[in-house]
């Protein structure tokens, strides 16, 4: 996963686009890179890292211009190479950046496409310098010495022609704007704001809308999948549906885990949509055990919070903090080698005995994943004096892998793949474990927005909106994504045939 923002505004924009990192940095730790624009010369600083760490008071210096669009990358693979680190950039035609959250599921077939036909040449594995240098293609093609804004939305109209997967994209050509643009099902994330000024209107895209709330945009609203807006350096807007059939379908686990609470994604709040999770698993707690002996309700945080007060406030049970998160240590979820994620598990958590001991506790987390922390928090409640451990998950079993551009492990690193909900419990060593059930699930976000009839819930029930991922294309990901392959690339120090997605 990852996270993009693009602003053309009236005065410098290296520290904005600095902030509106760090406020997606949720969204991935793995690598920044901010790029802007000055007259005829791009100014990029790119690394792997955190944001702080990423950019230092020598490189905002030179980050000169009133335009510019940036990225934060969530590790996909084990080996971490800073030239896949974005934006990216291709010097022609025209100069051309490119930032990308998402993962095309056609990658293999483009890149020889791109080699053979197009004759470019790719430097990198990582599947958002595909699309960069498809778009480039594309653009090249119309033999244009001067681009229009025509050009620019032909160019996308032929990326959707050719491209398939998940993209949400902010791109920028030299001296002329800022092009953001959706994929046709409008998997990821995409919003825009704006903001008046004595100078006229600044514009800003970004991933989430928390960030536009922190940078002082009044959001305007979400890309329309397939859609494309250009904002030219002067600050015009174009907007333009650059592909055919379109259906939004939102990725749901962005929901689930992913954005920030105070996000709101497609017209929905993500924290209301968290709330509605737990009156959905209250629901379920109630209609299968009507007279549950459920003492307390413990949230694993920190999502899960959300989810669990609602939770516990519908059942009339005590919500209580029962384990305190080191906030100095990053997600386990992004640690690769199963070793070191059960070791982080408890670097990372501690209980608080006394919410446990004697009691029947109901832990809440927001999804169940590997396992392995699950697992881990459910022995230390045991050792905290629990009586019983109850296990709530405010999403269904994860079974499938994630083709969209979340970092979701092999399809056999999945606890639940393969396995029954009771054969899980057993494997995760709980008294009861409660599934929130796919229907609720959707119901609990599409109440938000009921005009959109489909999300992305591939992982839940390998249902890929796309129609398009083949079993060679799960094994080929499986290949690069589990713990084996990551220790390999990492050992050797190389990637192999593998793509990084946004
Ligand atoms: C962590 C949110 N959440 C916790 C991410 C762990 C799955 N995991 C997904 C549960 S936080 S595992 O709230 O953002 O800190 O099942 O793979 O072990």
């Amino acid at each position: 996963m990852c996270g993009i923002a693009g602003i053309v505004s009236s005065k410098e924009v290296n520290q904005e686009l600095y902030e509106a990192l760090t406020v997606l940095q949720h969204r991935g730790q793995d690598a920044a890179g901010i790029v802007t624009c000055e007259g005829d010369r791009f100014h990029l600083r790119k690394d792997s890292g955190l944001v702080r760490d990423v950019f230092h008071t020598r490189h905002m210096v030179n980050l000169r211009g009133t335009m510019g669009i940036a990225h934060v990358r969530y590790p996909t693979a084990g080996c971490i190479s800073s030239a896949e680190a974005q934006p990216l950039y291709v010097n022609s035609p025209y100069g051309i950046t490119l930032a990308h959250n998402g993962n095309l599921t056609n990658a293999e077939t483009l890149k020889k496409e791109l080699f053979v036909q197009d004759q470019r040449h790719l430097n990198t594995d990582s599947d958002s310098e595909v699309l960069l240098n498809v778009f480039a293609h594309e653009l090249h093609e119309l033999g244009k010495l001067r681009i229009g804004v025509d050009d620019v939305f032909q160019a996308v109209t032929s990326v959707h022609a050719r491209c398939r997967g998940a993209y949400s994209v902010v791109a920028m050509i030299t001296g002329f704007g800022v092009l953001a643009f959706r994929d046709p099902h409008g998997i990821r994330p995409l919003v825009y704001g704006e903001r008046k000024t004595g100078l006229g209107t600044d514009y800003m895209f970004a991933s989430e809308s928390v960030a536009l709330d922190v940078l002082g945009f009044a959001k305007v609203r979400d890309l329309e999948p397939g859609e494309a807006i250009f904002i030219e350096k002067k600050g015009i807007l174009h907007a333009r549906q650059c592909a055919a059939a379109t259906a939004l379908s939102p990725c749901i686990f962005e929901f689930v885990y992913f954005a920030r609470p105070d996000s709101i994604i497609d017209n929905i709040s993500v924290y209301k949509a968290r709330r509605r999770m737990g009156d959905k698993l209250a629901d379920k707690i109630r209609r299968l055990r009507p007279d549950h002996d459920i003492d307390v309700v413990i949230p694993i945080p920190d999502t899960s919070r959300t989810s669990a007060l609602q939770l516990a406030n519908q059942l009339g049970v005590k919500y209580r903090e029962g384990f305190i998160k080191n906030r100095y240590i990053g997600r386990t979820f992004i640690m690769p080698g199963q070793q070191l994620r059960k070791k982080s598990v408890r670097q990372k958590l501690n209980a608080i005995g006394l919410e446990f001991k004697g009691r029947n506790v109901l832990l809440v987390d927001d999804s169940i994943v590997r396992g392995t922390t699950s697992e881990q928090i459910i022995l230390m409640a045991r050792e905290a004096g629990a009586n019983k451990v109850y296990f709530a998950s405010a999403a269904p079993p994860v079974r499938y892998p994630n083709v969209y551009g979340i970092d979701m492990p092999a399809a056999e690193e999945l606890v639940a793949h393969g396995l029954t909900e009771a054969e899980i419990e057993r494997e995760l060593g709980c008294d009861w474990l409660i599934y929130q059930d796919l229907e609720d699930l959707i119901a609990a976000v599409q109440h938000g927005n009921p005009d959109i009839r489909r999300f992305d819930t591939s992982c839940f029930n390998g249902e890929y909106i796309t129609g398009d991922v083949s079993q060679t294309y799960l094994d080929h990901l499986s290949n690069h994504r589990n713990d084996n392959a990551k220790a390999v690339r990492d050992g050797a120090g190389t990637a192999i045939g593998l793509h990084i997605s946004g």
